[in-house]
């Protein structure tokens, strides 16, 4: 008896199993049903380097880019450059007709600093570049699309690289100053404004590139230097806006962080650690300070101690003052994340002490997994899920900011304009998006797509294609083709939904 009964209590929870499955589907089945929120927005990005050429037109002065493509173009996996690029320093008003096309509310672009500043100071007023800017933004008001402009997406004033660009404490007043002329140049018609672009790829992976290859300073020193700086200039910068223009602007200001997950390889606490450590020394040692107080903890405990039994007098991360800290915290008016992939997360023994290094710093180990899905780049695997665990882990951390996503895409080699891949990775990404907002309540505000057109990759040169639209780099027109994944995202923005 006892045992039917076991049996038949057996048979019931495994119907109630049954049921809650049925359940479970059918409402993840009206989960593809979700509609973006009324104010969430979409976006298309681009920066000025990649996409403006132009490099010396009507007064612009030279740019560590310029620089460094043109002195070392050994750098650059194909060996090109930006110096014509898209050309959109003179086909601004087909890029506007295009973000117009995909139908968004808001285009993202840099502002080049050496174009309207060719000395990099700002006593010296390139008025041209003060043109081109204002009939960009005007256009761009004109067709309904807001502007949302980054002032420093990598492309230093070369002028800088001798007092050792971000490296040096004396960039801070620099920005700032930049930062002051460019509200009052165009503030009065932009109100979203980004400080730096991914300040992780400026200090960690670019510092050959910071203009400055011949740095005096040594690696695992100079990472940090211009981390605290650039964090420093960031709050300038943002102090500058308060106090200075969004009384009569209102406008808003913050930076935007790049963001890989780490996902713990397995569920050993190990391992678990180790991707939290490295979640710290990825984006926490950039959002801790701006969002919480300093650096994160575990960050500055294990720089210190490699540091002393390394022999250095000081932790070779600098510290803030207390009047520093203040200064930092609460900079943001929102959060902007440019996101593209994940990475599996292990811990391994620490790198006996020897040549300081940031990686060292930092310690663990990262992979992909074989079995996702590979895009025209070997780094941007396509795991949706990653988007939506970053999306919650930093309403965990920061306690839920505006998240407005900046920049989030997928590279092919072909350029080709039947583009269903990236059709189907936004899908998959908007969709990680939905249910962050929906079944996480993250506070998630927009999404832009990187990038509005095809364009001078960095390293990789014009060898991975981003773009919604193709460009024909081989003729001097550089005209512009929609690939499919235009209408994709037209429809996307007109339904709010993703299929
Ligand atoms: C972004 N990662 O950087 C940049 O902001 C863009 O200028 C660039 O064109 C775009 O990515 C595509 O490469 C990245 O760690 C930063 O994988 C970090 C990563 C990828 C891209």
């Amino acid at each position: 008896m006892i045992k039917v009964s076991v049996t038949m209590r057996l048979t019931h929870t495994k119907n109630l199993f049954f049921l809650l499955c049925l359940f479970g589907s059918l409402i993840s089945l009206t989960k593809s049903q979700w509609t973006f929120p009324d104010d969430f927005k979409f976006g298309v990005a681009t920066s000025a380097y990649q996409i403006e050429g132009g490099w010396d037109a009507d007064g612009k002065g030279v740019s560590t880019w310029d620089r460094l493509t043109h002195n070392t173009p050994e750098m650059i996996q194909d060996k090109s450059n930006g110096d014509i690029a898209c050309d959109s320093y003179h086909k601004w008003e087909r890029d506007v007709e295009m973000v117009k096309e995909t139908g968004v509310d808001y285009y993202r672009f840099s502002l080049s600093w050496t174009r309207i500043f060719p000395q990099g100071y700002i006593n010296l007023v390139n008025q041209p570049g003060v043109d081109y800017y204002n009939n960009l933004i005007n256009k761009l008001i004109e067709n309904g699309i807001e502007p949302v402009i980054t002032l420093y997406h990598w492309d230093l004033p070369q002028m800088f690289s001798p007092l050792g660009s971000w490296t040096s404490p004396v960039m801070v007043d620099l920005f700032g100053n930049y930062a002051r002329k460019a509200f009052q140049l165009f503030g009065d018609r932009v109100k979203t404004w980004i400080t730096f672009n991914e300040p992780k790829i400026v200090c960690q992976d670019f510092h050959d590139f910071l203009g400055n290859v011949t740095s005096p300073y040594p690696k695992g020193t100079i990472e940090y230097l211009c981390t605290h700086n650039l964090l420093k200039a960031h709050a300038e910068a943002y102090h500058i806006y308060d106090k200075e223009f969004r009384p009569t602007q209102n406008g808003r200001i913050s930076i935007t962080l790049n963001f890989e997950w780490a996902e713990p390889a397995s569920q050993k606490p190990e391992d678990i650690e180790a991707a939290e450590q490295r979640r710290q020394f990825e984006f926490g040692l950039y959002a801790n300070p701006i969002i919480n107080f300093d650096y994160p903890q575990i960050v500055k405990d294990r720089i210190a101690e490699r540091s002393k039994k390394e022999g250095y007098p000081n932790s070779r991360l600098p510290q803030f003052t207390l009047a520093e800290k203040l200064k930092l915290k609460g900079t943001y008016d929102f959060l902007g994340l440019n996101h593209y992939s994940t990475w599996y997360v292990e811990a391994v023994p620490d790198q006996p002490i020897g040549t300081p290094s940031y990686p060292a710093d930092m310690g663990t180990e990262r992979f992909q997994d074989l079995a996702w899905e590979e895009s025209g780049a070997e780094w941007n695997k396509v795991v949706p899920w990653g988007l939506r665990h970053i999306l919650q882990w930093i309403k965990k951390t920061y306690r839920n900011p505006v998240v407005l996503i900046t920049e989030c895409g997928y590279p092919d080699r072909s350029g080709t304009v039947e583009d269903e891949p990236r059709i189907n990775f936004f899908k998959k990404y908007l969709n990680a998006t939905l249910q962050a907002i929906y079944e996480d309540g993250a506070n998630v505000q927009a999404f832009m797509a990187w990038s509005l057109m095809d364009n001078f990759e960095w390293q990789q040169g014009y060898q991975i294609k981003f773009g919604l639209y193709s460009v024909d780099f081989n003729d001097p027109d550089r005209p512009r083709t929609a690939k499919k994944s235009v209408a994709y995202l037209r429809n996307v923005v007109e339904t709010r939904s993703i299929d």
